[in-house]
């Protein structure tokens, strides 16, 4: 494959989306709209929407801000809870910094005990999520928590939610997941018409853009550039490049530690099922039901390893692997995920034995320290592939 250091002209706007987007969330909040910092595909942003705020994911995929973190938290707790905190000691982000509030859901122990020390610095309002996704024991408290999580946004922003501005977002953030979707879905063809690299830089790039309605038309060009790359057979990446899914904790922390090596390797990453990818974007939001029933719905279904049990995400990682024709499954656990590290045996026996796929988990954390040791693992996994 062509070097994947540098991206293609029209993606370079979702390549530093994340930094470039620090004027723009400051300009927004200059301009009188109020901000809703969030953690977790479990947060119905809908909602953010439909009261007027705009939602932001908040930076939690640096190692710069976890010393400062580990004075107060412990060092064998996950990266991500910890670089999260870290920003809210250290002001570092400026999304946190002119978020008005932040929401955060009781998903795994180590963040719902994090946001407690959280909310002593900033406005804080926990979700109570289920931990199960069966309709009769969780959907109803998730529901109430739904409709709670409007009610503070009314009163925190003294508006009125409608169901009908609910709907207007619900129907604004379904086109949004349907084109993102259809741009993903691109890693089906063979060869992929883009590398994983460049599809991991747009993925994680769209939660730093504000305008969506500019995003949907960049991604809509993008679609269609590599439709043509397709049609013209000039895709830089092999046809006989093995084809890789990704699965486990969210990677935007070391992205670079993994992504890189495995296509270094002569491999191509062609799906995410991790959140940031399939996980948060396969499953629309129902438009023909209430809407607040619609948002329970959808969330709830998220299949994240802090629900119990969780096949639904045995699922999706069947059906992925046969719409993309994997050849080699790499798991990513962040240090000290137990739910996502208790889930490796399940998900290691579903793709060795049920799908006769390679496997590969590789833990590691937000520091450079096991750079060499990961990429010679992925060296050799992708050898046999
Ligand atoms: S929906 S994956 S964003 S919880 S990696 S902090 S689980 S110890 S990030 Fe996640 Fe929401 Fe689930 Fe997605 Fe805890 Fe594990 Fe750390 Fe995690």
């Amino acid at each position: 494959m062509k070097s994947i250091n540098k991206l293609p002209e029209n993606f370079q706007d979702f390549e530093e989306a994340r930094r470039d987007g620090f004027l723009t969330i400051k300009e927004l909040k200059d301009s009188g709209k109020n901000i809703v910092g969030t953690f977790c595909t479990y947060t119905p942003k809908e909602l953010i929407y439909a009261a007027g705020a705009v939602p932001v994911s908040l930076c939690s995929v640096s190692e710069e801000t976890i010393p400062t973190a580990e004075k107060h938290l412990p060092k064998n707790l996950c990266p991500l809870i910890k670089a999260s905190y870290g920003y809210a000691l250290t002001d570092k982000c400026p999304y946190m910094y002119f978020a008005d509030m932040i929401v955060g859901e009781t998903t795994c122990d180590g963040k719902k005990k994090m946001y407690e020390l959280l909310g002593e610095l900033k406005d804080t309002y926990i979700m109570q999520l289920p931990q199960t996704q069966d309709k009769e024991r969780g959907m109803d408290l998730w529901k109430e928590e739904v409709s709670r999580f409007k009610d503070k946004l009314e009163k925190k922003f003294n508006v009125s939610i409608s169901k009908e501005k609910i709907s207007e977002a619900i129907s604004q953030i379904n086109d949004e997941r349907k084109l993102l979707k259809e741009f993903y879905s691109l890693g089906k063809l063979t060869p992929p018409p883009l590398s994983g690299y460049e599809m991991h830089k747009v993925l994680n790039g769209v939660s730093y853009t504000f305008d969506k309605k500019l995003q949907n038309e960049k991604i809509r060009e993008i679609i269609e550039n590599l439709k043509e790359i397709d049609r013209n057979k000039s895709s830089k990446v092999s046809v006989r490049a093995p084809r890789i899914l990704i699965t486990g904790c969210p990677i935007g922390g070391v992205a670079e530690k993994i992504i890189k090596p495995i296509e270094d390797a002569g491999a191509v990453v062609v799906s995410y099922e991790n959140c940031g990818g399939a996980k948060n974007l396969d499953r629309l939001v129902d438009e023909t039901i209430d809407p607040i029933q619609a948002l329970a719905e959808k969330y709830i279904s998220i299949p994240c390893s802090v629900m119990s049990p969780n096949t639904d995400r045995e699922d999706l990682l069947k059906r992925l692997m046969d719409e993309y024709q994997i050849d080699g499954v790499v798991e990513v656990i962040l240090q000290a995920c137990h739910t996502y590290s208790v889930e490796t045996h399940m998900i290691k026996r579903v793709v060795t034995k049920e799908k006769d796929v390679p496997y590969i988990a590789l833990e590691t954390d937000y520091s450079t320290g096991d750079t060499g040791q990961i990429k010679t693992r992925i060296e050799a996994f992708i050898e046999m592939l």
